[in-house]
């Protein structure tokens, strides 16, 4: 595939691939494994995504930051051989597309159905992405039904953002949503959100766009066909816990996903086809 000069394919030591763009409007990093972009940054301005400094990049272990595919469910599934947060983010997606307007790259990718067991999804579809990456960045990521029955699923893009400090920093946008907590709940969210525990909340019936109060400015977090959303901190014990993460990271991080889950679980007949969108900015 013949690539526009402002994007480049890089391999890690590992033997990770990834997809360099470095445009006029931006600089970018998404891998193959997974389609997970990993970095974002519009030019003349900070990161809008987070990777763990712990991050050692190895084949078939999603990178600890950016935005992790979730698919074809979010979380813990209710079989506990299952992976958490579906198989997506651990395979090799083909890159489709490369394209270029006016600055704006954008770049498609696919998942193979033949890549996916059985086990883990037994249904006709297909999955793809786009990443638009200008001075902003959306993201994509469109399922279809090539069967002949309907079938449901759940999904997240489950985007690591940013801080220099958690302490300093809160959320709002989420009043007057209800969220689930640790399995309790529901529960009314009133006020903005600020952090001094683990935090891990599930947000139902939740306005399309939230805003994220950083030490370093305000970053925009827009979703489409979603009405819900993923708030997540691991704060100290749980930090201690993850793979690739320091201890202290929690300081320095948070989520804030995209998702269709609960309530908001995707349900597509036969030819449909679903889109689910975030779209990120320093306001
Ligand atoms: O989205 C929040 C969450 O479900 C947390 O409970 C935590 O498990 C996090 O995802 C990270 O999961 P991972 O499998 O990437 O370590």
């Amino acid at each position: 595939m013949q690539l526009p000069t402002t994007v480049s394919k890089q391999q890690m030591p590992s033997g990770l691939t990834y997809l360099k763009i470095d445009s006029a409007l931006c600089s970018a990093t998404i891998f193959l494994q997974g389609a997970q972009l990993t970095e974002f940054t519009p030019k003349g301005q900070a990161p809008l995504i987070w990777v763990s400094s712990d991050e050692d990049y190895q084949l078939g272990k999603p990178v600890r930051g950016g935005i992790p595919i979730c698919w074809p469910w979010f979380g813990v599934h209710p079989d506990s051989t299952m992976p958490i947060h579906g198989v997506a983010r651990k395979l090799d997606w083909q890159l489709e597309q490369v394209e270029e307007h006016n600055d704006t790259v954008i770049i498609r990718l696919s998942l193979s159905m033949s890549l996916v067991e059985e086990k883990y999804w037994p249904h006709k579809s297909e999955l793809r992405v786009e990443f638009v990456l200008s001075d902003t960045l959306r993201v994509n990521l469109i399922n279809k039904n090539v069967g002949t029955d309907t079938f449901m699923f759940t999904q997240a893009l489950h985007t690591y953002f940013p801080t220099s400090d958690i302490k300093k920093t809160f959320v709002d946008g989420l009043q007057g949503a209800q969220y689930i907590e640790f399995g309790e709940g529901p529960y009314a969210q009133s006020e903005h959100v600020h952090f001094a525990r683990e935090t891990d909340m599930v947000y139902t019936e939740v306005k399309p766009v939230q805003w994220i109060h950083t030490p370093e400015g305000i970053i925009e977090v827009a979703r489409e066909h979603s009405s819900s959303c993923v708030l997540w901190n691991p704060w100290i014990e749980k930090a201690k816990r993850l793979s690739n993460f320091k201890n202290d990271e929690y300081l320095t991080m948070l989520c804030l996903e995209a998702t269709n889950v609960m309530n908001d679980a995707v349900s597509l007949a036969p030819n449909e086809t679903h889109t689910l969108s975030t779209m990120l900015r320093w306001k």
